[in-house]
């Protein structure tokens, strides 16, 4: 049984890598920082949060089946499969709670191939370019989500 306050927080390949290397596109926080933002930002919403980084993308799809059991809603940096993953598209298509995509650095004021997500396909959300703080502002976003449906929607298609 999903549990409705539980909110996965997914990463990608090579944000293990956060606050190591190219600072001045993805700051100087690590992963490890990230997630103590997200359980100090998730505590006060009462949500439970789930942190995990992966760099293999069919481990990213088992991660959202097991959310579909276990969690109320999705907040998701895909990484580079957010550029290319029809699988992890399809695996998010079958979840049906909130799904906030999440990206550190601004991808549209990178190279073109950066600027198409499948992941936007899905999600009810995108939060890009303000750094690690876009994490902390997925977490608010999807709280008041998880009790009702977005803004303007019925059905999820
Ligand atoms: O801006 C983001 O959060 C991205 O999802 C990060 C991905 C990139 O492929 C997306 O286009 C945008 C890359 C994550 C790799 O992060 C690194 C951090 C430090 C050093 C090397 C990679």
């Amino acid at each position: 049984m999903a549990q409705a306050t539980t909110v996965f927080v997914l990463n990608g390949p090579n944000l293990n890598l956060l606050g190591t290397r190219e600072p001045g596109i993805y700051g100087r926080e690590t992963l490890a920082d990230v997630e103590t933002l997200c359980r100090k930002t998730a505590g006060p919403l009462g949500l439970r949060i789930d942190f995990r980084q992966t760099n293999h993308e069919g481990v990213l799809v088992d991660w959202v089946q097991e959310a579909a059991a276990q969690a109320g809603g999705i907040v998701l940096n895909a990484a580079a499969y957010t550029h290319t993953s029809v699988a992890l598209l399809d695996a998010l298509r079958a979840f049906d709670g909130p799904v906030i995509e999440v990206h550190v650095s601004n991808v549209y004021a990178r190279e073109p191939f950066r600027h198409h997500s499948y992941v936007s396909a899905r999600a009810d959300g995108v939060m890009c370019g303000v750094g690690v703080a876009g994490y902390a502002l997925a977490l608010e976003a999807i709280a008041p989500m998880l009790d009702a449906p977005p803004a303007g929607k019925t059905t999820r298609q």
